[in-house]
């Protein structure tokens, strides 16, 4: 009896160690960061959220947002440091159709998804506002490419970020830009009632007056507005040298259109939002023809890491044209992955998706710096990204082309 269960012992403790081989599970110093099955090791599946607007509003800027963040997410699944850490990640689509309410209700699915750590998002200010308030409450990472109304960043919220600087800085260098670059010395001022439209129109007014121009008119607008012809005929009995346009492509182009038919001579100049190939197509092609946009941060071909991203993004998709935050989500995507990556190293990959964990990737984002392709990334104390350059765009023979980058 004796001898039988020393002999079961003996072969119960040969399949444990045997087991453990297997598993990897030995003494090796080999750390097991999810499940085990059949013997290979699983990766702990990390969500990102994109946050955009997919199918309503901006379409062409969000789907260029979701092409970036994306291919930041492939090569991440690739890369050896993820491996390492026993994470791979996951995107997951919020269309926020750039409506408020959307937004809240994409947050909040996102929000329920116990694995989802970050969001890369949203375009619109006025739903990544009340979208981060959402993210705060379940410690979710929020990094905007594109939101640059500054009151995003003055919620006192320690979770929110973004890569675009805002249009406290955006307005003036417009101003500044069509004042002395330009020569334009009246203009009348439209925006479409947005939190991004109204802010931004409104810091380019404040400084297009304080150099020196006179602003002629102001007039207030829906982001849906299709027709603008009474608008037109009252800008029209003003002269002015320059029309001003805060937000978006969709409402602008149908605004430039209509103005250009009328008889209006003058340019329009917007900001960040009109900057897209679908404004010049909406305006049908010669009525946008020297249009101007102010955007973010370089243009692609300046930066030093811009060929690489450029062929990279050719490589996985070859039907599209690098639209305006497409390099920023892209970024942003990297610096949740790369915080995602830090804090499973330090804690264990099981880790990342505890309070503690979630804690530790805000705290690691917010030391970020690192040269990204859109140029160094680094965040001041609210959340706000250090780059403050604004380049200036013009409509020529059919496209938007670079006019002017900060000295
Ligand atoms: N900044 C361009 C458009 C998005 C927004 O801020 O509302």
């Amino acid at each position: 009896m004796k001898v039988s269960n020393k002999l079961l012992l003996a072969v119960v403790a040969a399949l444990v160690a045997l087991a453990m081989i297997a598993t990897g599970c030995g003494g090796g110093g080999t750390t097991t960061t999810g499940g085990t099955t059949g013997g290979t090791t699983e990766a702990k599946t990390i969500t990102i959220g994109i946050g955009a607007p997919l199918t309503a509003g901006a379409v062409a800027l969000g789907q260029g947002m979701k092409r970036g963040a994306n291919l930041a997410v492939d090569e991440a699944n690739k890369s050896e440091a993820a491996k390492a850490a026993g994470i791979s990640f996951k995107t997951t689509d919020g269309d926020d159709q750039g409506d408020p309410k959307t937004g809240v209700t994409v947050a909040n699915t996102f929000a329920s998804d116990p694995n989802l750590v970050g969001v890369m998002g949203h375009l619109n200010s006025g739903v990544s506002i009340p979208s981060s308030k959402v993210y705060a409450q379940k410690k979710i990472v929020m990094i905007s490419p594109a939101s640059t109304n500054p009151a995003l960043t003055q919620q006192g919220l320690k979770n929110v970020f973004r890569l675009c600087t805002t249009d406290a800085v955006q307005g003036p260098a417009a101003a500044d830009y069509a004042t002395g670059l330009l020569g334009f010395k009246t203009a009348y001022v439209v925006d479409d009632s947005t939190p991004y439209g109204t802010g931004l129109a409104a810091e380019f007014a404040k400084q297009f007056a304080a150099d020196g121009g006179k602003i002629l008119g102001t007039a207030k607008t829906s982001d849906q507005d299709k027709d603008f012809n009474a608008l037109v005929t009252k800008i029209k009995g003003t002269s002015p040298e320059l029309i001003y346009y805060g937000g978006i492509y969709n409402a602008g182009a149908l605004l430039t259109k209509q103005a250009k038919e009328a008889g209006l001579k003058a340019p329009l100049m917007g900001g960040d939002g009109l900057y897209d190939g679908e404004f010049v197509k909406l305006a049908g092609g010669a009525a946008a023809e020297g249009d101007f946009a102010t955007s973010v941060g370089l243009p692609i071909d300046k930066l030093p890491k811009g060929q690489e991203f450029s062929a990279a993004y050719k490589a996985a998709y070859p039907s599209d044209e690098i639209a305006a935050y497409d390099a920023y989500a892209y970024d942003a995507a990297n610096v949740i992955i790369n915080a995602v990556i830090e804090v499973a190293k330090a804690q264990g990959a099981a880790a990342v998706t505890t309070p503690a964990g979630r804690d530790a990737i805000i705290a690691a984002v917010a030391a970020t710096k690192v040269t990204g392709v859109t140029g160094e990334i680094a965040f001041d104390a609210t959340g706000d990204t250090t780059n403050k350059a604004i380049s200036l765009y013009v409509v020529s023979g059919g496209k938007w082309t670079t006019k002017a980058t900060p000295q």
